[in-house]
């Protein structure tokens, strides 16, 4: 679990290290990150499931490294081969192909190069084992097609760096190379953008089993720091002192934004007065991972909901038990209330996600903190293009309670229609 200092894994670059068995993907993740991380040995599927670890690697800064088991592992069926593979890189931001150099590049890289591709991936490719002498190696990789740097030819295009894991010869090189490949920062901050330095906002955290006394959670923490960050000033109450700070800031330190936990919203709305701008901590999530836009215009299904119809209540990870809560009960209950539908809910949590969505009518997605943007992107992208909507929690519950259009009002750039909006 991410403590209070450390970035958390949604917000880190993520690389994955692919490539045949006993190519050297494990000695190579050992001589990037300095650790042992993963275990290495001349037996073929020394690796068996994916090893994955937080840390930070200069000049990457925070990242996630997964190791992963061979590609050409014959033990697994090749359908499971690449599905496995394909999960791996729902996740991956940044991929390294190792190669053994003294065999070349085989059949399975190339599938390896083209699912890459299909994604639309950075990577590079490693020939490994270089101190084991020239052989097929580089000229392998020519001629299979593949372009160093950015060659014109047709053909995958990469750069390709040359290491041994035992020498440690171009190992920071890789390292160079990698953070070269580091996707610009596009990110949407959590609410930087809509506040001024000197602003005052008031942030409303209830005490509850999922956030007891003692701590923060993650969403929390990331406000608060974004918001002091910008300059501004972040004053954090329970929801039973509310009313009476409001009171004792009074109209010269106003608040520029008042940001609740989704629970305690109608609550919050009543006291808030109308001319001071609302909205939540999941909003705020899901606008900075991307998924705002889809969700407000998902949130049109929950109209169309018949009997029979089945709902998929999907989160990201397994040990938020907030989250579990909402998304076991209160969600379907909330649903079902609002639409006076015998709606079936189904459950996903971590990383299983479906990958054929058809059969659902509806996907309530949780506000993804723990996700990265790519794969909280490609959970959207799945949706949208099943032509299945996607909404979030945050959202679902603005809307069934009639304030989902106060809780949004501070992005006037989203496309949202009143009328098919809040029904009060
Ligand atoms: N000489 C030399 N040996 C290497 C190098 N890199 C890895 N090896 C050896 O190659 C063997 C396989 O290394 P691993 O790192 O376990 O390979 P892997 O790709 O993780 O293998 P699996 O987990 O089985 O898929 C081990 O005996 C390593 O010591 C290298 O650069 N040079
Ligand atoms: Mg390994």
């Amino acid at each position: 679990m991410a403590g209070l200092n450390q970035t958390p894994s949604g917000e880190r670059v993520h690389i994955g290290f692919f490539g045949r068995r006993n190519a050297g993907k494990s000695s190579v993740v050992n001589a990037v990150t300095g650790q042992e991380v993963a275990v290495v040995s001349d037996v073929k599927g020394t690796t068996t499931d994916p090893v994955t670890k937080s840390m930070e690697i200069l000049p990457l800064g925070p990242v996630v490294v997964i190791d992963t088991p061979g590609f050409d592992d014959s033990g697994s069926l090749g359908e499971l081969r690449v599905e496995r593979t394909r999960r791996i890189l729902e996740k991956t931001d940044i991929a390294v192909l190792i190669v053994d150099s003294t065999e070349g590049m085989k059949q399975c890289d190339l599938e390896l190069l083209a699912l890459f591709d299909e994604r639309k991936l950075p990577y590079v490719i490693v020939m490994n084992k270089s101190d084991l002498g020239e052989k097929a190696g580089e000229k392998n990789a020519a001629a299979w097609g593949v372009i160093s740097g950015d060659g014109k030819e047709s053909g995958f295009k990469a750069p390709v760096v040359k290491t041994s894991a035992v020498t440690g010869e171009g190992i920071e090189e890789l390292k160079n190379t990698i953070a070269a490949l580091k996707p610009a920062e596009k990110e949407i901050p959590l609410v930087s953008d809509k506040i001024k330095e000197g602003d005052i906002v008031l942030l409303v955290v209830p005490i509850d089993k999922a956030a007891p006394k003692g701590r923060l959670i993650l969403p929390q923490q990331q406000t608060i720091r974004d918001i002091i960050d910008a300059g501004a000033s972040a004053v954090v109450v329970r929801d039973s002192e509310l009313a009476e700070t409001l009171e004792r800031l009074g109209p010269s330190a106003r608040p520029a934004l008042v940001i609740t936990d989704s629970q305690v919203f109608g609550k919050v709305d009543k006291i808030v007065p109308p001319e001071i701008p609302l909205t939540s901590f999941s909003i705020l999530m899901a606008r900075h991972k991307g998924l705002l836009e889809e969700a407000v215009r998902g949130i049109a299904a929950i109209k169309k909901l018949k009997d029979g119809d089945k709902v998929l209540i999907a989160e990201g990870c397994t040990h938020h038990r907030q989250c579990g809560d909402i998304g076991r009960d209160k969600i379907p209950k909330w649903i079902s209330d609002f639409t006076g539908k015998d709606i079936q809910f189904e459950m996903t949590s971590g990383g299983g996600y479906p990958s054929d969505l058809t059969d659902y009518a509806l996907v309530v997605h949780c506000g993804g903190c723990m996700l990265n943007e790519r794969e909280v992107g490609y959970r959207v992208k799945s949706a949208s293009v099943q032509s299945v909507p996607i909404t979030n929690y945050g959202t679902l519950i603005a809307h069934v309670h009639g304030i989902l259009a106060r809780s949004i009002g501070i992005f006037p750039e989203l496309e949202y229609n009143r009328d098919e909006g809040d029904e009060q």
